[in-house]
């Protein structure tokens, strides 16, 4: 018996169910992923019980040799892998890792410029129910109406209106690929810095899979558990330019000690992300979302953009009769968990939401390749076009519990 199980049998219980359900549904949400043994072994470790509020070689606290180690190692494969000057990975996740940019550079009322959240951007480019929105003042750019791809030149024309002093790109739901050379012309022009969010591009970029910012963005910022498969938490990384102001945004900014157990489970994700195998892999992640978003298509349904050059797929359901959270609850009935999204121009309220988003960095965690996105997103139409069919969702339940078993996930233990 485990010591968990000896302890508190019903939060055993509740983390065996859970660790059930990730093995027997397609997790399919995509900023989701499955972190591999060695990543839980570091976060489960004794790094846990210390504390270490500062930066390696200037901590407030004692007895931080083996900790020190730890951040540095980390902070060296960011760079290294990412091709930046700097790198501070204590933010414990993408929205501490913003926030501590925004602190690090910027004073209350300065002006931001973001991607519109009904347009993909995220809560902390500026939403007026976020701490972005409130201390700072945002001015947001969006897409087109029809391609439904990011409207640079509106970018420009606002940035020149309102002389942001960082432009935000990046964000939670768009299909595309960004232009970060476009989008640091813009900057330049009007004397702003050019800040890339791409928590959920990250993997992609580090295979080769999605243009880097690197370069182009002096600052860069992430989350590490999806397409890293990394913990949860966050990193920034930016130009030596910048490393004072952004490690003052952090600590003691926004944050005081640093989850020591965290960071040593960024560094082992940033040894898996530097492998052959990786680069592999979020390479498949692209090819699987292109064959996933290419099958919908044929099945009638209709995606946000067309399709999908990254790692996730925008439907918008409206058209089936549905919002966002009929059609999500009718999948994961289906085994298949997804998440209602606000759409570009949507029509219905951010609760329910006009669309679908999902994707495929965890199904490809776990093995599945083109001839199975074939398979899923036909599942998927099927029940999106009869969502109240009982029948349609238990065959589909168990098409889904085949592919998981013949595809065990990543990283959970056998029991
Ligand atoms: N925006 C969330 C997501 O993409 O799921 C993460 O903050």
């Amino acid at each position: 018996m485990s010591a968990i199980e000896q302890v508190d049998p019903e939060v055993a219980a509740m983390i065996r169910h859970e660790e059930q359900r990730q093995q027997t549904v397609l997790e399919m949400i995509p900023s989701e992923n499955y972190a591999s043994a060695a990543v839980m072994e570091a976060v489960g470790s004794v790094l846990t019980n210390k504390y270490a509020e500062g930066y390696p070689g200037a901590r407030y606290y004692h007895g931080n040799e083996f900790v020190d180690d730890v951040e540095v190692i980390a902070r060296e494969r960011a760079k290294a892998l990412f091709g930046v000057d700097h790198a501070n990975v204590q933010p414990h996740s993408g929205t501490q890792a913003n926030m501590a940019v925004y602190l690090g550079l910027l004073k209350p009322g300065d002006t931001v410029m973001g991607l519109k959240l009904d347009a993909g951007g995220h809560l902390t480019h500026g939403s007026p129910v976020n701490a972005s929105g409130m201390l700072y003042h945002f001015v947001s750019y969006g897409v087109d109406r029809e391609s439904h791809l990011v409207e640079y030149d509106e970018m420009l024309t606002l940035a020149k209106e309102s002389r942001p002093k960082i432009i935000v790109v990046g964000a939670t739901a768009y299909p595309r690929l960004w232009d970060f050379a476009r989008a640091r012309a813009i900057a330049d022009e009007v004397g702003a810095l050019l800040m890339a969010d791409m928590a959920h591009i990250a993997g992609l970029v580090v295979g080769g899979a999605h243009p880097s910012p690197a370069g182009l963005a002096q600052i860069m910022t992430t989350s590490t558990h999806k397409t890293l498969r990394g913990p949860r938490g966050g990193m920034v990384l930016c130009d030596r330019d910048y490393r004072r102001q952004i490690d003052r945004g952090v600590f003691p900014g926004s944050q005081g000690g640093p989850l020591m157990h965290v960071i040593a489970g960024k560094a082992v994700m940033l040894k898996e992300a530097s492998t052959p195998e990786f680069l592999q892999h979020a390479q498949q992640v692209v090819v699987n979302a292109k064959a996933l978003a290419a099958a919908l298509l044929d099945a009638g349904l209709t995606l946000i953009s067309g399709g999908t050059d990254n790692h996730l797929v925008l439907v918008d359901v409206r058209p089936l009769g549905l919002n966002g959270v009929q059609a999500a609850d009718a999948l994961e009935a289906a085994g298949i968990v997804v998440n209602s999204n606000p759409i570009p121009f949507d029509t219905l309220p951010p609760r329910e939401g006009g669309g679908i988003r999902f994707g495929t960095p965890a199904i490809t965690s776990r093995g599945l390749g083109v001839a199975e996105m074939t398979r899923v997103g036909q599942a998927m139409a099927r029940v999106l076009h009869a969502p109240g069919d009982q029948g349609v969702r238990a065959q589909v339940k168990r098409e889904v519990q085949e592919l998981c078993a013949a595809h065990p996930a990543p990283g959970i233990p056998q029991r």
